[in-house]
């Protein structure tokens, strides 16, 4: 019998699993984070340091059909970040602004649960919910992270412009203006100057 429609074949298309957030299709490039790549990036060094180097902290897969820079074009990924902590830190990512910052984006969660870090350029710091079916729309002037504050992967969707870039300097440098830290077995929003009180 005839399908009533066929999807047209596109030789170096992607493919999105909504259930799992994969991304399949040879055009589909891929890293890793471990926690070595991490250095300075979380509260506590020391405990950083003890841990397994090689523990993936998060992954991302992500699709460039323009090239880096060109202007009016969209990339597309997924992030999946691991359950785990370094002290009282939840696993987060890096965390950045974009080089140019008139350009915004968008997440939407896959699963798991966890926070949307945002710091405006006066280090003002605020977060946002991040549960399945949460849409999260980045202003193109504020540096983002996300926490993974459950037990299990916190995965996203993301997508943003080919000509946003990244500016991780600034936050390898100051960091954000507030940590995501277990307080009495919850998560919750710790501005930096508190963090030792
Ligand atoms: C890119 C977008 C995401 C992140 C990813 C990893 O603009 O925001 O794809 O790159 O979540 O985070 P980070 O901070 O290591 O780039
Ligand atoms: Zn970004």
């Amino acid at each position: 019998m005839a399908m009533p429609f066929e999807l047209p074949h596109q030789a170096d298309g992607v493919t999105l699993d909504w259930q799992t957030g994969t991304m399949i299709g040879a055009a589909v490039q891929q890293s890793r984070k471990p926690l070595k790549d991490l250095a300075g990036i979380f509260r506590d060094e020391a405990r950083r340091k003890q841990a397994d180097p090689d523990t993936t902290v998060y992954q991302v897969q992500w699709w460039e059909p323009a090239a880096t820079g060109s202007e009016g074009g969209l990339f597309w990924g997924v992030t999946t970040i691991f359950p785990g902590r370094v002290g009282e830190e939840y696993f987060m990512t890096h965390g950045h602004f974009h080089a140019n910052r008139t350009r915004a984006e968008y997440y939407g969660t896959v699963q798991g649960e966890g926070m949307l870090v945002l710091m405006n350029a006066n280090r003002q710091t605020w977060s946002e919910r991040m549960v399945p079916g949460s849409l999260h729309y980045i202003d193109g002037r504020n540096a983002h992270r996300t926490v993974n504050t459950g037990d299990t992967p916190l995965i996203f969707w993301a997508c943003w412009p080919t000509d946003a870039g990244y500016d991780y300097t600034t936050i390898r440098e100051k960091g954000f203006g507030a940590r995501v830290l277990s307080v009495n077995g919850k998560p919750a929003l710790v501005p930096s100057h508190a963090e030792n009180l």
